[in-house]
């Protein structure tokens, strides 16, 4: 039976946005998320045009990881890490998007940190644009929606790998692309902000503009994957996905067909794209419907398929069930979707429900679809800790969680998946995607901050750290 590689990739997670802070030190422009203000499970976040005074925006400061790189690498080496995955802030390069030259007091930060991370001996996988982008294109183009997106996003690749080349070897070009599909992703991922949107939650949505943002964002994943495989062929290029695996909720045929279109639009459409090179069948329908027109240019589809990626990454938090008429059954929360509550399945104190089975069930699919090696970037519990008076963290709940979602790996690698590595998502406590909280906590090791901006950034290992750093020194036999 197929056992985990020797060379497992274990580590972690972060974006730039969530935990660096320092949002405007050293020539860094406003991004998107910096206009992100705090919100909570049931509040959502606002997005602000224009900084205002007293309020609150919690990426700003963050965890500060950009004074405490240091120290954090080291627990992350202590940890015994082998990769560290982490996004780089593209207002760091070039503060709105637009400029011609690079910054370097930006490019001189990453330098020092990917030189602390090799120090150890760990590798970073970068996430060429995670959830943010310079809100200057927003305010030209409306963000992707804009094509002149392509080009500044072209120029940004072509200085990062350009300085890196040496240093890191994994990238990946947008995080969870497939959050386009969803009107959540407007602002989140695609930089839009429509007349009219206040907040993250019940954004202004026009589909047309959205699925065309998507595709300036498919052909410059393209390009990017292209001019690596030309330019820098030690390279490995990676597409990532939020996976909500849907089943569906009976086995009535209506339910079946149900999920099976939610499976498509939400989960496969992207990843066709990106790993088979052209838009897949399923899609043109979904278009006629919805009376949207992707607008190509000449040229559009064969850099498609000249960019297809070498490896597939996704996030894995939760699954969710589809019923074709959902009238009764009582819908749950979750990253990107929700859907209807799993019988079987208990959620998170955030409604998202923990389906360890289904990452096995996950991973399987994937790469029976896509036969390349595949690796699970996300994958964690968000929860409220409590630090005690000896500053410790008994953190149970998340080391059941993690390793009942690493035996379903361990036995996807035996169905003969070939899983590449594992990076739970926050690592280190950070600023929540969705709501802005600092509350709900993933990390293996605890900050002091609070979502009313307070503390003293201190770290804490938690319990899970001390697990972790066993679970990679037996490579995953000791969970
Ligand atoms: C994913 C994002 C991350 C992250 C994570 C957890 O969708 O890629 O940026 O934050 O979800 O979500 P949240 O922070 O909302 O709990």
């Amino acid at each position: 039976m197929r056992e985990l590689r020797p060379d497992f990739l274990w580590g972690g997670a972060v974006a730039a946005n969530q935990y660096e802070g320092a949002w405007d030190v050293d020539g860094k422009g406003p991004s998107t998320s910096d206009m992100c203000t705090n919100g909570t499970h049931t509040t959502p976040k606002r997005i602000t045009r224009e900084w205002e005074e007293g309020t609150l925006y919690p990426s700003r400061e963050a965890i500060d990881f950009y004074h405490h790189y240091k120290e954090d690498i080291a627990l992350f080496a202590e940890m015994g890490f082998k990769v560290f995955r982490l996004s780089i802030a593209w207002t760091r390069i070039f503060p709105t998007g637009m400029e011609e030259e690079p910054n370097e007091a930006g490019l001189a930060f990453y330098d020092r940190v990917f030189d602390e991370c090799l120090k150890y001996g760990m590798e970073p996988l970068v996430t060429i644009s995670h959830y943010e982008m310079p809100f200057g294109l927003t305010k030209a183009y409306n963000g992707w929606a804009g094509r002149e997106c392509i080009d500044h996003f072209m120029r940004y690749c072509q200085v990062i790998f350009d300085r890196y080349q040496n240093k890191v070897k994994y990238w990946l070009t947008f995080n969870e692309i497939n959050a386009g599909v969803q009107s959540m992703g407007n602002f989140l991922s695609l930089g839009i902000l429509n007349e009219g949107t206040e907040n993250f939650v019940n954004q202004v949505d026009i589909p047309q503009l959205r699925f065309q943002g998507l595709h300036h964002q498919f052909v410059a994943s393209a390009k990017a994957v292209k001019l690596a495989h030309e330019k820098y062929p030690q390279f490995l290029m990676g597409n990532m996905i939020c996976f909500i695996t849907s089943y569906p909720f009976t086995c009535n045929p209506d339910d079946i067909l149900e999920a099976q279109k939610q499976m498509q639009m939400t989960n496969w459409f992207c990843s066709d794209i990106q790993v088979r090179g052209e838009y897949p069948a399923y899609a043109e329908r979904y278009f006629e419907e919805k009376q949207i027109r992707i607008h190509m240019e000449p040229g559009d589809e064969e850099i498609l398929r000249e960019g297809c990626v070498d490896f597939y990454t996704f996030s894995y938090y939760m699954s969710t069930c589809v019923a074709k008429n959902p009238t009764d059954e009582a819908s749950v929360a979750g990253n990107l979707a929700g859907g209807l509550k799993n019988p079987y399945l208990k959620a998170s104190d955030w409604g998202w429900q923990i389906d360890p089975k289904g990452l096995r069930y996950t991973l399987n699919e994937i790469y029976n679809r896509y036969n390349i090696p595949l690796m699970v970037v996300e994958n964690g519990l968000g929860a409220k800790d409590i630090l005690n008076p000896d500053k410790t963290v008994d953190d149970d709940y998340r080391i059941n969680y993690l390793r009942q979602h690493i035996e379903q790996m361990k036995e996807a690698v035996a169905d003969g998946v070939d899983l590449m590595g594992y990076t739970p998502w926050g690592c280190i406590d950070l600023v929540s995607a969705s709501t802005g909280e600092m509350a709900k906590r993933y990390g293996f090791i605890y900050v002091d901050k609070y979502d009313d901006g307070t503390g003293t950034l201190e770290r804490y290992r938690k319990k899970s750290f001390y697990w972790y750093q066993k679970v990679i020194q037996t490579n995953g036999a000791e969970l």
